[in-house]
């Protein structure tokens, strides 16, 4: 399943490409880099790391118009008007290194990338396609696009990169077998609480601290994610821009559904790129579960 897009190709082979070049640096980025993100949060070596490969491979690529980062304040102008009608140039929005807290023990973590029609702020409508990188074991990576979703292996070979389909049509199980759910029990309100207490009857536990990772057990298995609104945090920790609407855009294209708790991710209209939402993706029927139990 080729992308019909050649700009969209052009975007992941520059996301593909620099995956290698990133997993072989974190060994020595296993650390704090001493600043704090747009969020607040305290950035490792290694996000910076990614963030600056990522920037500089992504504003290369003809066609990408702007570029932004969960890690920077403002976005890059790489030239080339976004959602100007013919010929315009599209805006990446992307998470370099998601879950890089895990650096420290050694786990899962990603890159996610959102390619938006439109300059940001934009909504996850805007979307033409969305992927993530996934380093695992193996480093694989995610695509979807308006044909649908696929899983693809990274490796790189003396010196190139190859991008190697090994799932074509990426769709969600229809039964459900895993959930995995952020943030600390006394923090949930009342009403997910009590819904993670039904779930967790029905399904196993597999929370890696990644959203990347814990999603694609989602895709794998089927199953639900949440990183919920917390009772001090009704806003959640992820951010709606890098984070929610690219899996919000692929867990849709593979059949499932995603929610902050009343409004579909994608239809939600940002007010600022760093925003933050609650998410709640998986299978439509626990997705719709869930937005019962919160009412
Ligand atoms: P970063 O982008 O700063 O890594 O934060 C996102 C994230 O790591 C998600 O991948 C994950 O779902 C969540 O935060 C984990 O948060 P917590 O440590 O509170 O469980
Ligand atoms: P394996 O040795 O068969 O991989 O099992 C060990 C293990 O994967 C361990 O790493 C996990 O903590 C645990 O099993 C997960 O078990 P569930 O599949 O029951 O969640």
């Amino acid at each position: 399943m080729a992308s019909p897009d050649p700009v969209v190709e052009a975007i992941f082979d520059a996301v593909a490409a620099t995956a290698p070049e990133i997993r072989a640096a974190l060994p020595g980025r296993r650390v704090k880099s001493g600043t704090d993100n747009p969020s607040g949060e305290s950035v490792m070596a290694g996000d910076l790391y990614a963030d600056e490969l990522l920037g500089d491979a992504l504003t290369a690529v003809d066609g990408v118009g702007s570029f932004v980062s969960e890690e920077r304040e403002a976005a890059v102008d790489a030239g080339g008007a976004v959602g100007s009608g013919d010929g315009d140039a599209y805006a990446v929005a992307i998470d370099p290194l998601d879950g890089s807290s895990n650096l420290r023990s050694n786990n899962a973590m990603g890159t996610v990338v959102g390619v938006y029609d439109a300059p940001l702020p934009a909504t996850g409508r805007d979307l033409v396609a969305a992927g993530y990188v996934l380093y695992g074991p193996i480093t694989t990576m995610v695509v979807a696009d308006d044909s649908g979703v696929r899983e693809e292996v990274v490796e790189a070979d003396d010196g190139s990169v190859s991008r190697s389909v090994v799932e074509d049509d990426l769709r969600l199980p229809d039964d459900p077998l895993v959930y995995g759910f952020g943030g600390r029990v006394p923090d949930w309100p009342d009403a997910f609480t009590a819904f993670a207490r039904e779930i967790e009857d029905e399904l196993k536990l597999r929370y890696g601290g990644a959203m990347v990772g814990d999603v694609n057990q989602v895709l794998t298995y089927g199953g639900i994610f949440a990183y919920p609104a917390l009772v001090d945090a009704p806003e959640g920790k992820l951010r709606l821009s890098f984070e929610a609407n690219p899996i919000a855009y692929i867990v849709e294209q593979a059949g499932g559904a995603a929610t902050d708790g009343d409004t579909d991710i994608l239809d939600i209209e940002p007010e600022g790129v760093h925003d933050r939402v609650p998410l709640y993706v998986g299978n439509g029927e626990l997705v719709d579960r869930l937005e019962t139990a919160l009412d």
